[in-house]
């Protein structure tokens, strides 16, 4: 074994995992602290799991372990003194919950897991304790990578119910079904059938998160509507916030109001746009820049302080000029950066830091002008059923592809650029997350006024897909998703693309294409059970592809 273990995402190096240093950035040592904090995460599940039955729920252990599986996400935290703070608390928050057991009465019978007993204080102890407990400790690569695709899902579903509760939206069955999945995955009498079973089973929690975060997101902030984003430039200085978190937007646009100091969206946080709430704001100028890997470049010229509020950060590379002008919030963090402290007592966060450093920042460079168009999402989708029904119905249009997913910096991902190129003008392409940046630019133009590309939103807004599909299907009186003519090619990239993926199996939909690449951490076995249950292939050469799907 290396220094380290982590396939979780599909930069893993080879395809098939990193072993000395993230291809992403992340260090040995902080790869392993994440190990460490999934760990204790199974560890603490034990005993919650246990109090649940006895009808006790502890809100701050629920909090603690979403935002610790959050924190592990790709891209998400590279800071490693949070992640010894974060084990630390996991000791705490441990005892607390046995604590609380042995008081109600509960009984410890049963409970091997190490995890739940294991305590190392020093950084040494961590980091030898670490490197016993990797993915790897499970020896038979099936039940690994079952074990560790329900483990990813959970991440991703972690990462969404971060965001619902950060609006006052939670729902206590979600937080049961991922404690008891992580123990679940230790638990060594489950056989490959029982934990392809958790598999689906995450994927149904996964629809259910989504639901909850659509919810709160749309009763806090309105339902997305048509939109056309502003690309270009004013002339007063920026704040650019990035990432998923849409309360840390409101809180951002309500502190800048008035203050001389516009904001931007990059990446993930495009879609914000879209919302009728902030769209009111006039000092809310519009989308800068692209995907999240493009930041080395992007941030350069933005000028100003940058806002991560989730995941994906790029570690600045060494000539960069910016690093000093970044802040991160919530889950994610990066040494060297400033990390904006969480609410208290039902308090805002304080932005008056970012918002007095953009004061003292020359305005961001034009670096492209025009606009593009998104708020597609389920809402305003079935608003224009009757004319998609049509166009679909006299053949205006042939089919629909998805093409959401995420997008990343390897060449191969240039597929998804010349795919939508190369799809026929008779086709409709619909998509959610940061994929969209390979293709949401290129003049694709419309059909009977319709875009040819629908941009949803955010990765959790798949969920709009699902419901936009679901509306199809009962304006075609069909008894099967798969009966419509909507082909899946999707794009991943990071673990909240695992949880959109077991959503959408656990729907039943079937024949997804999955690239650029398949997960390293998809066993052949695996991936034969995905390939016979659900249809699931990966990607060949576009043209292959376009004949293949077309014809689908
Ligand atoms: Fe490697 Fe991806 Fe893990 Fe980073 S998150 S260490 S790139 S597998
Ligand atoms: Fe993108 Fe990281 Fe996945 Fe939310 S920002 S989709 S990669």
């Amino acid at each position: 074994m290396g220094k380290m273990f982590c396939y979780q995402c599909q930069e893993t190096a080879k395809n098939e995992g990193c072993t000395i240093q993230g291809v992403c950035g992340k260090t040995a040592d902080v790869a392993n602290l994440q190990d460490l904090l999934m760990f204790l995460c199974k560890g603490i599940s034990h005993y919650t799991v246990r109090l649940r039955e006895l009808g006790i729920e502890i809100p701050q252990i629920n909090k603690f372990i979403t935002d610790s599986l959050f924190m592990t996400i790709t891209n998400a935290n590279f800071d490693k003194s949070r992640f010894i703070t974060r084990v630390l608390m996991a000791y705490e928050m441990r005892n607390a919950a046995k604590e609380h057991l042995l008081s109600a009465g509960g009984s410890l019978e049963g409970i091997t897991y190490d995890g739940a007993f294991w305590q190392g204080d020093t950084e040494a102890e961590m980091a030898e304790k670490a490197l016993e407990t990797s993915v790897l400790a499970t020896e038979d690569e099936d039940i690994r990578s079952l074990r560790e695709l329900t483990t990813y899902g959970l991440k991703g579903m972690a990462a969404y119910a971060e965001h619902a509760f950060n609006l006052g939206y939670e729902d206590n069955s979600i937080y049961g079904f991922m404690q008891r999945a992580l123990v679940e995955v230790t638990d060594d009498s489950l056989n490959v059938e029982q934990l392809t079973a958790l598999v689906l089973e995450t994927g149904k929690y996964g629809v259910e998160v989504m639901a909850l975060l659509d919810k709160a997101n749309t009763g806090s902030y309105g339902h997305p509507e048509i939109t056309k984003v502003n690309l270009g430039v004013r002339n007063n200085p920026g704040i650019l916030i990035s990432g998923h978190d849409m309360k840390d937007m409101e809180e951002l646009l309500k502190q800048t109001e008035g203050t001389g100091v516009d904001v931007y969206t990059h990446s993930e946080m495009l879609p914000a746009n879209y919302y009728p709430a902030f769209k009111k704001y006039s000092h809310f100028v519009g989308n800068y820049g692209s995907a999240w890997w493009n930041q080395i470049v992007d941030f350069e010229s933005f000028n100003g302080p940058i806002l991560f509020t989730t995941n994906c950060i790029v570690p600045p590379r060494k000539a960069s000029t910016y690093g000093d002008r970044v802040y991160t919030t919530g889950a994610s963090g990066f040494e060297g950066f400033t990390h904006i402290e969480d609410r208290e007592n039902g308090q805002p966060k304080d932005f008056s830091a970012l918002i007095e450093h953009a004061k003292k920042c020359a305005p961001p460079t034009e670096i492209e002008t025009g606009e593009i168009v998104g708020g597609f999402a389920h809402n305003q989708v079935i608003a224009l059923a009757d004319k998609i029904v049509d166009a679909v119905k006299s053949g205006a249009i042939r089919k629909f592809f998805v093409m959401g997913g995420c997008d990343g910096r390897v060449k191969g991902r240039n597929y998804y650029t010349e795919f939508a190129e190369k799809l026929p003008m008779d086709t409709v392409i619909l998509t959610a997350g940061c994929a969209k940046y390979r293709y949401n630019k290129l003049p694709l133009g419309d059909i009977n006024g319709i875009p040819r590309v629908l941009d949803a939103g955010q990765c959790n807004d798949s969920y709009s897909l699902v419901k936009i599909a679901l509306a199809l299907k009962e304006a075609f009186g069909l008894d099967d998703l798969n009966d419509l003519p909507i082909v899946y090619n999707i794009a991943w990239y990071e673990q909240k693309a695992v949880i959109v993926l077991l959503a959408l199996l656990s729907l039943g939909v079937k024949n997804t294409h999955l690239g650029p690449t398949l997960p390293a951490f998809l066993s052949p076995n695996v991936v034969n059970v995905l390939v016979n249950k659900f249809g699931i292939a990966g990607i060949n050469s576009v043209d292959e592809d376009m004949k293949v799907m077309l014809e689908a």
